[in-house]
């Protein structure tokens, strides 16, 4: 099978304005609610990557006619809460968690069986945590032994609401409950035990549902009420330009602008903790566009010093610590993550995985149960990494690269199209010297 190797060459300078993709986790949600919806929703920064087509296929399977995308720019007739149809066969979530969780709530709540597939490493990835509070609700769900995929779930004869309290901070598991109980009879209530990221409650006040918040981690719904086709304009995902924001840090002489990016205060915990250690970061032009706020970043190179980062930002920023560590690889001093065991959790272990790349660099990296100590220094040689099918390890590498030793290989790196397509042609306009190369 062939492989894609992204190739960097340390030095760049990172500098102009640039605009990364649409945001992944709102991406994915306009499909579902659209679909889910009466009407027809417009929805334009659509995120064109392979795990947001896994869920536009997975609504196609199941009847949703859904025109697009073309540049970013998606149709979608709403078939309503109870207009979807059985698919011919198994719906292949690809790479994508989101998918595969989300989707096992609203498929709860049909009335027909369906099967849900993913890749090697989603197929790794823990499902237990949506399919046993499916279950208090009713559902008919089985899963492997070990509670992975695939999930067989089996129509419903009738889901009802639960009160739940969410042993983890997980927007997937708080999404999947809140989807299941639009099909469950009395109120689903969710309580997570720190604030994640918004944007299924946003959407589901955008298309009309009434949700109910108790404070800012409690939020319930009854089933019952429909949803209403809206507009969807997807800002640029914050979690894209984080290895931006790091790579402008590190490289010196960096001036760049990322435009129209979503500052969703559920997801900017990748700026308070670059600020705090000591980057230069401007959010400009602050607006709120399609009710989720949006700004252009301006960062400058800075000197970066490691830190103790508080256990309240892990949440906030829980997808950006791959290219974190690579800041604090090159920060002066110790940098100290506690908190975080959910990051073992994700595409790859990313504890580990990273910790393996920066020691491979010449890095003092050591991965504890619930975060790592990292010592910042110089990059002491180039390295071959392995991603382990984990496209922000592949970004997070490469961003590293811009202050490696010597020419720099980053192994099986054709996953950054699950959430970033263009990101070679992107960061070579802004500045970094990567080239992409297939080999067999
Ligand atoms: O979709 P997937 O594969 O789980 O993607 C990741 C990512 O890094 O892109 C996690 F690996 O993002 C998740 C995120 O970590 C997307 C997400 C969402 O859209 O609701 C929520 C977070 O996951 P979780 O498990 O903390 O709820």
């Amino acid at each position: 099978m062939s492989e894609t190797r992204f190739v960097v060459e340390p030095g760049g300078r990172l500098t102009g304005r640039i605009r990364v993709p649409g945001d992944k986790s709102i991406s994915h949600r306009s499909i579902m609610f659209g679909s889910l919806a009466d009407g027809v929703t417009e929805v334009s920064g659509f995120l064109e990557g392979e795990d947001c087509l896994a869920t536009l296929n997975a609504f196609r399977a199941m009847g949703v006619r859904i025109d697009g995308p073309a540049a970013g720019r998606v149709t979608i007739h709403g078939v309503g809460l109870h207009g979807l149809k059985p698919p011919a066969g198994p719906l292949d979530m690809g790479n994508s968690g989101t998918s595969m969780r989300l989707m096992s709530g609203i498929l709860s709540g049909q009335a027909f069986d369906t099967v849900l597939t993913g890749d090697a490493s989603l197929s790794k990835r823990p499902m237990k945590r949506v399919t046993a509070p499916l279950a208090q609700m009713g559902a008919r769900i089985e899963t492997t032994e070990r509670g992975t995929a695939p999930l067989h779930i089996r129509g419903a004869s009738g889901l009802h609401g639960i009160d739940y309290v969410l042993p983890m901070a997980s927007a997937q598991v708080k999404s999947c409950l809140l989807l299941a109980g639009l099909y469950a009879s009395g109120t689903t209530r969710v309580t997570e035990p720190a604030p994640t990221r918004d944007h299924t409650e946003r959407m589901l006040e955008g298309f009309g549902y009434p949700l109910v918040r108790e404070g800012e981690r409690t939020f319930s719904v009854g089933g019952g009420h429909r949803l209403g086709a809206t507009a969807i304009d997807v800002p640029a995902d914050i979690s894209s330009a984080a290895f931006f924001l790091v790579g402008a840090s590190i490289a010196p002489g960096s001036d760049l602008t990322l435009e129209h990016v979503g500052i969703n205060p559920t997801r900017t915990g990748v700026i308070d903790i670059l600020r705090l250690m000591g980057a230069d970061i401007e959010v400009q032009n602050p607006r709120t566009v399609g009710g989720e706020p949006v700004a252009d970043l301006r960062v400058r190179a800075a000197p970066l010093r490691g830190i103790r980062i508080p256990e309240a930002l892990v949440p906030l920023a829980i997808d950006e610590f791959p290219v974190l560590f690579v800041a604090a690889a090159c920060a002066a001093g110790e940098t100290v993550l506690t908190g975080a065991e959910e990051l073992r959790a994700k595409e790859s272990d990313r504890i580990q995985v990273m910790a393996d790349g920066l020691v491979a660099m010449g890095i003092d990296a050591r991965p504890t149960a619930d975060g790592i100590v990292i010592q910042g220094g110089a990059f002491a040689r180039g390295a071959e990494i392995a991603t382990h099918h984990d496209h922000r390890i592949a970004m997070s590498f490469t961003i590293a690269g811009l202050r490696g030793a010597g020419t720099h290989v980053i192994r099986d790196a054709g996953f950054v199209d699950t959430s970033f397509p263009g990101f070679v042609e992107l960061a070579r306009t802004a500045g970094i010297d990567v080239r992409a190369e297939r080999s067999a």
